[in-house]
């Protein structure tokens, strides 16, 4: 039995499709990104100011909120990573950051109206 010269090349062009889409696939759009939740109460970040750990070239969905007394202000830098809230969240507010880190290293995330008390640890490691 032959098959004619035009299915095979119907076929060849089926799977090349098939191929490319096992090959390319649409993970950039699809990856979650990695939630991270902050909130600052009594003059600190999560009671602690746990080191945050996240992985290079990898969306991070970080939210501030503020859930501190009356009056007392809070914002988030990391410095090196040029992450900043917009603005002095009041308590009861939230922002939410997005950005991907493009260098594996050691910096610090902290309140700038609040040095000292409220520094941690963020962390960018290797690809998992
Ligand atoms: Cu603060």
């Amino acid at each position: 039995m032959k098959i004619p010269l035009v299915y095979m090349g119907i076929g060849i062009g089926i799977l090349l499709v098939i191929g490319a889409f096992f090959l390319f696939p649409l993970h950039a759009s699809t990856t979650p990104p990695i939630s991270l939740l902050l909130t600052a109460q009594n003059s600190h970040f999560n009671q602690t100011n746990p080191p945050l750990l996240v992985s290079v070239d990898k969306l991070v969905e970080l939210t501030v909120q503020n859930q501190d007394y009356p009056g007392v202000l809070h914002n988030l830098v990391i410095s090196g990573l040029g992450v900043k809230t917009q603005t002095f969240l009041k308590p009861g507010e939230t922002e939410t950051l997005q950005f991907t880190p493009k260098r594996i290293g050691k910096y610090i995330y902290s309140c700038q109206l609040h040095p000292g008390m409220m520094e941690g640890e963020f962390v960018v490691t290797a690809k998992k």
